[in-house]
Order: structure tokens, then sequence, then C-alpha cells
């Protein structure tokens, strides 16, 4: 049996958890289009009969920018550095910087055996892909360059089989049935936030926590849950609501819908938006908020 934990590791917005969705077969981590999504490492668990691999999933790299960023910075620093596997997710489409190629040093010289998932290719040029592979060589990295597609399912099984070749020989680390280290609540509210993510643009989104008050099964088998949507002015406030409430029962119905998948069960959901400002730069509150 092989097992292990695997850190993956990347730029925001590279596809670091939309990849990790896909090797779990599982949604266990909200993916929107803008950086940032991921704020805490979420681990997800994909046991086969011969392996097991902990993808922990981090928030990414961030040039430092306040409190949480800060925060967000460091669980992707310590992730990597207690883990068996780095995976280093690379968005192709995006080209390959100088910065790219210092990120992927830095990783590749603590001397723990990596990957580079180089992904998005269903949107590229394939002819991109040796060219920038020869970028990586003539740079001195010579780690393997996994070209895949998380969207489209490519070399998905191919990238599987070359962890599982740097795992070591034990046992495995979580019961079969366990696919993610994180609460139904958790995920609760994280599907609120991918909803908030997809509709409102600009500050908005990073400027909102979710709190559940209420994740209650009722006797029925139908569900319970009470959120606060958390924002940081009362201007955000008013946008988040939209007028007559439009915008955030649409929202809301939107997430409900995704709950109710998640869950199997029927979801009724209360939501309420509340101004705390400036959350992000103070420690107190978002201790309170679950970001520690
Ligand atoms: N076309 C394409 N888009 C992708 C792929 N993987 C991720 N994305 C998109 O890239 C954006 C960022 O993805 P996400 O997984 O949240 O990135 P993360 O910040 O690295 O976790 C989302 O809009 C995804 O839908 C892929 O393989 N192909
Ligand atoms: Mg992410």
């Amino acid at each position: 049996m092989r097992s292990g934990t695997v850190a993956v590791i990347g730029k925001a917005n590279a596809g670091k958890s939309t990849l990790v969705n896909v090797m779990v077969g599982e949604k266990i981590a909200i993916v929107s289009p803008k950086p940032q999504t991921t704020r805490d490492r979420i681990l997800g668990v994909l046991t086969r009969e011969d392996h097991q691999i902990v993808f922990a999933d981090t928030p990414g790299i961030y040039r430092h920018r306040n409190e949480l960023t800060d925060r967000m910075m460091r669980a992707t620093e310590e992730t990597s550095k207690d883990v068996d596997v780095i995976l280093y997710v690379h968005d192709g489409h995006a080209g390959v910087s100088e910065e790219d190629l210092s990120l992927i040093k830095k990783y590749a010289a603590l001397g723990i055996p990596m990957l580079i998932a180089y992904t998005k290719t269903d949107i590229m040029p394939k002819e991109k892909i040796p060219l920038d592979a020869k970028k990586f060589y003539e740079a001195g990295i010579g780690t393997d360059i996994i070209p895949v597609s998380a969207r489209k399912g490519r070399n998905i099984a191919l990238l599987e089989r070359e962890i599982v070749k740097l795992l070591p020989e034990q046992d495995k680390l979580f019961p079969d049935d366990v696919v993610s280290d994180k609460s139904e609540r958790f995920m609760i509210a994280e599907l609120m936030r991918e909803k908030i993510l997809l509709r409102y643009e600009k500050e908005i989104p990073h400027g909102v926590a979710i709190v559940v008050n209420t994740f209650e099964e009722q006797e029925n088998g139908t569900y319970r849950i009470d959120l606060d949507i958390v924002c940081e002015k009362r201007n955000h406030k008013a946008i988040l609501i939209g007028k007559q409430g439009k915008t955030l029962k649409e929202t809301a119905a939107f997430a409900r819908q995704d709950m109710e998948k998640f869950l199997g069960a029927k979801v009724f959901l209360t939501v309420y938006v509340k101004v705390r400002e400036d959350w992000r730069d103070r420690a107190t509150v978002l201790k309170e908020l679950g970001y520690v």
C-alpha cells in the first residue's frame, strides 16, 4: 500500500481546487474565477485499493496585503513543508513568467519530491506545451511536467499514477469513506461564499465571511440552515441585498440548490446580511469567524 500527503501549491487561480475536486471525485473545495477563493487548507482524500492520496489544497501564493491573506500565505507555507509530495499547479494558459520560474525553484529547493501539473490545456494551443517545458528546463527545473486539463479530465489518471510512484509504502492515513477533513457545516458556508464570489464584483466577495448559526437536520430528513453573510461596509450590505432583496434572494436560491445536492436532502435556508467593519484586518474578529 502506498499512501501519503500531497501539498497542492501554486498561484491564486491556477486551478488547484478544481484539480483536487476532479482527482478526489467529489467537490471538496469551492471554485471561482476570482483569486482568494480558497481561504483554508482543505484535505481531500482519494482512496483506491492499493493506494491513498491525501491532497492538501492550499489558499495559494499571494503578495501580502492584509491579516487574512497573511494567514492564508502562512497556511500555504506550513503545508508545503510537512508532506510527502509537492504538486505544483501551473496555469499553462497564463504563460510562464520569471516569477513562476523562481517560485517553482523555491519549492523544488525544499528537497521534497515534486511534480508540476501544467493545467488548463483545454484552452490553449497544444504547440505551446513543449516550448514552456523547455523554459522550465532551461531555468534549471528538472521536475517532471504533466500537462492536464481538470475541466476535461485530461491526463488525470496519468497524474494519479505519477503521484503514487512518489508516495511512501505505508498504511492508509484515513478510513476508506473519508473524502475531506472539513465538516458539512464548513462546506455549507463555503457553498454560500462560492455563489457570492460568482455573483458580485470587486472587493465585495473578498470582504465577505459566512457564519452558520443553525445547521439542523429535522426529523423528516430536511435541513434547517440559518446563516449570516458578514460584510465590511454598509454600502456593501446594500449591494448584497439589492432592490427589494432581489439579488440576495437569487444568490441564496443558487446556494440552497447546491447545499441540497451536497446534503442529498431538502434545505430551508435563511440568510441575513451583517456589517462588521474591516474584519479582515482584525485578528480577534478573524478568530471569531473561524480563520485561525
Ligand atoms: N478551462 C479550464 N479552466 C479551469 C481549469 N481548472 C480550473 N479552471 C478555472 O480556473 C479558475 C480558478 O480555478 P480554482 O480551482 O478556483 O483555482 P485555485 O485558486 O488555484 O484553487 C476557475 O474559474 C476554474 O473554473 C481547467 O482545467 N480548464
Ligand atoms: Mg482554490
